[in-house]
């Protein structure tokens, strides 16, 4: 196949939603799969792939697991916002070990990162500029803070140990959007797996991030580093907004922020004035 990578690649949190996803269509393309997860993989294994249960606690296991792989896939872990002690394995421990895992293979490093590691950003409103992507990290809970962290791990392991790592800040990937708010942030599923594509053939990436958003004229995210793997977003939002731009929450801590719902979790942030309840941000 004229796309498909030398070596196998590592796909972490294959059982989930967009692991599933992936594993059907990168195998389509040709690639040679290990697929691992905590949790059993429900589908037929695809062509050329393995599957083999762990956990990212287990470091030992994720030697193993990349002995001979070119790159990982990251996309395992906890996926939403969780209490600090849940998060903490999957995924700062779990990530660490990804990454010395990628460290001993000389492999590149997809980090499946989140729109809430910025998600206190205030959604930009009439002209006001998108943010790209050397914005302030500004988590919208311990998920994103964990995500953020990722991150900068991946910065890390590049200043240090020359390991290239595309992190990819994704907004709501799912089948399609479902209220106003994904009409900014919705990524289908075949510009995932483009992505994903691009990211691994690209010849060279060093450290990059890239806001993983479909071609949505609503997109809060601007600048960021897709030329360096080619990639460009081909389905949009925007064909939905008939069905779900009227989709609105009615909390206004949620509408304000990137995150949406994310940053009203627990929110308990007192308000310093009535009338300007934002001042100081
Ligand atoms: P998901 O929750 O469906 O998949 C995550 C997988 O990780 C699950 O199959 C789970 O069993 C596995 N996992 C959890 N703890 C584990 C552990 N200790 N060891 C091994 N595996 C473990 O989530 P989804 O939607 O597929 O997302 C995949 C990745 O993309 C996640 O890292 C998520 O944070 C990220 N992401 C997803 C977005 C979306 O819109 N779906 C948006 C932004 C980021
Ligand atoms: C995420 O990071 C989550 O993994 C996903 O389930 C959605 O909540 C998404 O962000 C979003 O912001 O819509």
């Amino acid at each position: 196949m004229p796309d498909a990578p030398a070596k196998p690649v590592l796909l972490t949190g294959a059982a989930g939603n967009l692991g599933r996803v992936l594993a059907a269509g990168l195998a389509a393309r040709g690639w040679t799969l290990r697929l691992t997860d905590i949790a059993p993989f429900p589908d037929p294994l695809p062509p050329r792939a393995s599957f083999r249960r762990a956990d990212l606690n287990d470091g030992v296991e994720l030697l193993r697991l990349a002995e001979g792989c070119g790159a990982i896939l990251h996309f395992g872990g906890i996926s939403g916002e969780q209490p600090f002690e849940t998060v903490l394995g999957p995924n700062l421990r779990g990530l660490y070990h990804v990454y010395e895992a990628a460290r001993r293979e000389g492999a590149r490093v997809l980090f499946a990162s989140s729109n809430h590691a910025i998600g206190f950003h205030e959604r930009p409103h009439g002209n006001a500029a998108k943010i790209d992507m050397d914005c302030a990290f500004r988590p919208d809970g311990y998920y994103g803070l964990s995500k953020a962290y990722g991150e900068l791990m991946g910065r890390l392991y590049w200043d240090k140990h020359g390991i290239e790592n595309v992190n990819c800040r994704i907004g709501s990937c799912f089948p399609k959007p479902v209220n106003a708010r994904m009409l900014s942030t919705w990524l289908s599923y075949d510009d995932l797996t483009r992505l994903v594509t691009a990211a691994v053939l690209a010849p060279r990436t060093g450290h990059c991030v890239i806001w993983a958003c479909s071609d949505n004229p609503a997109s809060f995210w601007g600048q960021d580093h897709r030329d360096r793997i080619g990639w460009q977003p081909e389905d949009s939002a925007e064909a939905y907004r008939a069905d779900v731009g009227h989709i609105l929450s009615g909390d206004p801590v949620e509408e304000r922020y990137q995150g949406g719902s994310y940053a009203s979790i627990e929110y308990s942030r007192q308000a310093p004035s009535p009338r300007d309840p934002f001042a100081l941000d």
